[in-house]
């Protein structure tokens, strides 16, 4: 980019400012700051229901503006994306929406609440494609760096033939049976429990990461607490119980096993309710010529064992991710200086602004979104057949 001339705007509308929100509007607001872009993040305008609190997060979250209908956002001239983070029963309608009214779309996953919401917006997604118009799917997890090179390792061959995925996402967060029933708990706001909160990152990150997608897979799904207080008001991770009951209408925690195309299988393990496990997801990967190990909780750090070296001096070693050859990284802090949660979310915001620039498809894309919704839905529909369990005899 010449100093003379300054890259072209990027408008930026969102649709949602609570967790996700307020994530993606760090990201926003970082990316251009420490990558050069090669366009001009501006960020136009947010969207909430309520007047007196979207005015207040559009100062807090440094939007320019504050809408309180989703449309209004999406027809404005200053908005070029609309970045969705509403719950998962609106993204089908607004996504449809924005792409076709010529906006790009970044949407939080899991994309959808249902496969055939999921495969509208694909046929939307590709049909904008045709006018340069793109769309993405919001799974930060595979920019945090050490995951990013644990990818260029595999393709690489470093594992050789891939025999095993482990992976498991624990959070702690309604193990209390008084924790209120937010929206994530209700199947008509969310689509399903830790299996769609969670469970479709791991699944993401297991397809991304071996290369290929689930061919099957066989589940058990549980709803320890099937009654909980309703919401004192509409509230996020942290909510307080109001007055009267409701029924818990999603899975607490869901356990499924798979199998990929080329006779890799997989374990996976979703749950809400392990205790003094916050945001713990967890993965590894064993190949013929070697394994990788990562853990969320030490996000800058990555295990390797190299299974070609001699036994006597093989093993798992650690490799700090935090050098300027690693993904991301030389935009960042000196070598050792480690990042965080919030970064991968700016590696989000960064790679799409350079694929808009670009013109070309961003990874992953709604289909990639679509083909993890059929994981998803391949879960629900073993569990519910209950194939996966074989009583002892
Ligand atoms: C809540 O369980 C949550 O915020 C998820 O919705 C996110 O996708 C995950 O990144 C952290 O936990």
């Amino acid at each position: 980019m010449s100093n003379e001339e300054p890259a072209p705007e990027l408008g930026v509308g969102m649709i949602g400012y609570a967790f996700m929100g307020a994530a993606h509007s760090q990201a926003w607001r970082t990316a251009g700051r420490v990558f050069d872009l090669p366009l001009r993040v501006r960020m136009a305008a947010v969207c909430g229901r309520d007047q007196e609190r979207v005015t207040a997060a559009a100062a807090r979250l440094g939007w320019a503006a504050a809408e309180t209908d989703w449309r209004a956002l999406i027809a404005r001239d200053d908005v070029q994306l609309v970045d969705i983070c509403t719950p998962g029963d609106s993204h089908a309608e607004i996504a449809i929406a924005a792409l076709e009214a010529g906006k790009h779309v970044l949407c939080e996953k899991p994309l959808a609440n249902t496969v055939a919401e999921a495969e509208a917006m694909v046929a939307a997604a590709r049909a904008a494609a045709s006018r340069g118009r793109l769309a993405m799917v919001g799974f930060n997890y595979r920019r945090v760096p050490a995951l990013a090179y644990a990818r260029q390792l595999i393709a690489e061959g470093r594992l050789g033939t891939l025999r095993h995925v482990r992976v498991t996402y624990l959070q702690d967060w309604i193990t209390d049976p008084d924790f209120p029933l937010v929206w994530r708990l209700r199947k008509e706001h969310a689509g399903s429990g830790a299996l769609g909160d969670l469970g479709a990152h791991i699944v993401d990150l297991a397809q991304h990461l071996a290369g290929e997608p689930l061919t099957g897979v066989s589940a058990l799904t549980e709803t320890f607490v099937r009654e909980r207080p309703l919401p004192a008001a509409s509230a996020g991770l942290a909510a307080s119980g109001g007055t009267g009951r409701g029924a818990v209408t999603v899975d607490d925690a869901a356990l499924f096993t798979g199998r990929f195309g080329s006779g890799a299988v997989a374990s996976f393990e979703a749950s809400r309710f392990a205790s003094g496990r916050k945001n713990a997801l967890s993965i590894e990967l064993n190949g013929a010529r070697g394994s990788l190990a990562f853990d969320l909780e030490r996000l800058n750090e990555l295990s390797f064992h190299d299974h070609t070296e001699p036994a006597v001096t093989a093993g798992f070693r650690r490799i700090l991710v935090t050098e300027p050859e690693h993904p991301y990284l030389d935009a960042w802090w000196p070598p050792g200086h480690g990042l965080g949660y919030e970064h991968t979310f700016v590696h989000q915001a960064r790679d799409l602004v350079h694929a808009v620039a670009a013109g070309e498809q961003p990874s992953p894309s709604f289909a990639d979104g679509l083909q993890v919704q059929r994981v998803l839905a391949a879960v629900e529909e073993s569990a519910a057949k209950n194939s996966a369990f074989t009583p002892v005899a």
